[in-house]
């Protein structure tokens, strides 16, 4: 009986001791298992974490950022660039034949010559043509610059006029509205137009000659310009004084003229 009891009581410690074995082993699994789920999911990145597509350009998407430059700012091929010559804060000079001498007062009667010659100058082009620095001379002594008169300029507009005088007083030289005038002198030091006979050539500040008239004695006539007929006004038939009459206009103070206007016709 006691034999009996004694092995019961070994296979009851053996049972303890495998039980206790395999609880171990649960243990062991269920522990393993808990720091795998114990991690937290905010350690690892998650997709929301990625970069989402509306934080890339999209081949739709405008820039952001303007350009640099604007189109409006340059020159676009249809804008016309401006030409000397094209205005009046951008004339040119002339060429040889681009400003003729038209008319010229050259025995005025109801003043002295010395305040009322004066000449006619007429730009036959379409462009703007500036006369500053040009001089007025003739085959003797006379060299005189055209000087500008105050609040005036040397710049012809297209197909229009420019008085030159001796006197640029509206009321000393018998009426006569000037832009430019020069230093009258008959023997040096200036220029004049004798009654008799004598040249009128108008040069640039390099001495090119745009336009001379040369006359005779008695081609003038006393308190009457002389124009050349419109039809002939140009460089070269202006050298024949066949194509010239005194004018029979009116001026204000009684001599004859058409001074920054179209020449009367001859007859
Ligand atoms: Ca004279
Ligand atoms: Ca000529
Ligand atoms: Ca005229």
């Amino acid at each position: 009986m006691n034999v009996v009891l004694v092995l019961l009581c070994i296979g009851c410690v053996e049972n303890v001791i495998f039980g206790l074995r395999d609880y171990n082993k649960e243990l062991d699994t269920l522990e393993d298992t808990a720091i795998v789920d114990s991690s937290d999911p905010e350690d690892n990145p998650q997709p929301d974490d990625n970069p989402q597509p509306e934080d890339n350009p999209q081949p739709g998407d405008s820039p952001t950022s303007e350009p640099d430059s604007n189109p409006d700012d340059n020159p676009q091929p249809d804008d016309p660039v401006e030409q000397p010559g094209d205005s009046l804060a951008n004339p040119r000079t002339p060429l040889m034949g681009e400003v003729v001498i038209n008319e010229l007062m050259i025995d005025p009667d109801a003043v002295a010559d010395r305040d009322g010659e004066w000449i006619e100058l007429w730009n036959v082009t379409d462009d703007w043509i500036d006369l500053t620095g040009y001089s007025l001379l003739d085959l003797g002594v006379d060299d005189a610059p055209i000087q500008v008169l105050n609040g005036n300029s040397l710049v012809i507009p297209p197909n229009d006029y420019l008085l030159i005088c001796a006197n640029g007083e509206y009321w000393d030289n018998g009426g006569i509205t000037c832009q430019g005038s020069f230093v009258w002198q008959s023997f040096g030091g200036g220029f004049s137009l004798a009654n008799g006979e004598d040249e009128v050539i108008l040069v640039s500040p390099s001495n090119l000659v745009i336009d001379s008239v040369f006359y005779q004695s008695g081609f003038s006539v006393v308190g009457a310009s002389m124009g050349v007929s419109p039809s002939d006004a140009n460089y070269v038939d202006n050298d024949d004084l066949n194509n010239w009459c005194d004018q029979w206009s009116f001026l204000p103070q009684g001599d004859a003229g058409s001074p920054s206007s179209m020449n009367d016709i001859c007859f």
